[in-house]
């Protein structure tokens, strides 16, 4: 049964987020793909319709070396949606209770991080591409690079406000 059936995307997107906090889960979506036999794939994602929030910036990063890792913080309010468009990369997400581990391996997954998690990212394979689309323009000051720092806010209820 679709308990959504009828009710706008953002709508739902604004209701999983509250409950995927509360019940202390991060939202994995699997996107729409488009595939014909000869031609191969295409995978498509719109603001606010498979993503909850309207993105503002795109970057990816590359020529990585497998077992190189990245990130090591967190974001006051930042979004993002982390896509591995090739290869294969390992996600952890942590919101200073526990951690969630998530391999992105397919190009038609999108792994939506939210504000206050800690994120690293570990390349599983040689040059895999990440691809990030980011609610906001880059901003240093959004960014918690000292994980003591991020416990800290956790603790004093910095994302409960
Ligand atoms: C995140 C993960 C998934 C910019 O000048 N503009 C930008 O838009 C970005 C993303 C970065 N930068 C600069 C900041 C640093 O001097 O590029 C340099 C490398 O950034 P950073 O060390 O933060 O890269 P990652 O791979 O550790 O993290 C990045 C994002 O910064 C971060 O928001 O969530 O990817």
């Amino acid at each position: 049964m679709c308990l959504f059936y009828g009710v706008p995307q953002s709508f739902k997107w604004r209701v999983l987020k509250v409950f995927s906090r509360r019940l202390g889960f991060k939202c994995e979506l699997k996107t729409k793909k488009a595939e014909s036999p000869d031609l191969g794939s295409l995978v498509f994602f719109e603001a606010d319709r498979d993503i909850p929030f309207a993105f503002k910036r795109v970057y990816y990063t590359y020529g990585v070396k497998e077992g190189v890792i990245r990130g090591r913080h967190a974001h006051k309010a930042l979004e993002q949606l982390l896509i591995c468009v090739y290869g294969a990369i390992e996600i952890t997400c942590d919101d200073g209770e526990k951690k969630e581990y998530s391999v992105l391996n397919d190009p038609s997954r999108g792994l939506y991080v939210g504000k206050g998690i800690w994120r690293t990212m570990k390349w599983l394979k040689d040059d895999s591409v990440l691809l990030v689309l980011a609610s906001e323009y880059y901003d240093e000051s959004d960014y918690i690079r000292d994980y003591d720092e991020f416990i800290r806010l956790v603790k004093e209820g910095y994302w409960k406000r």
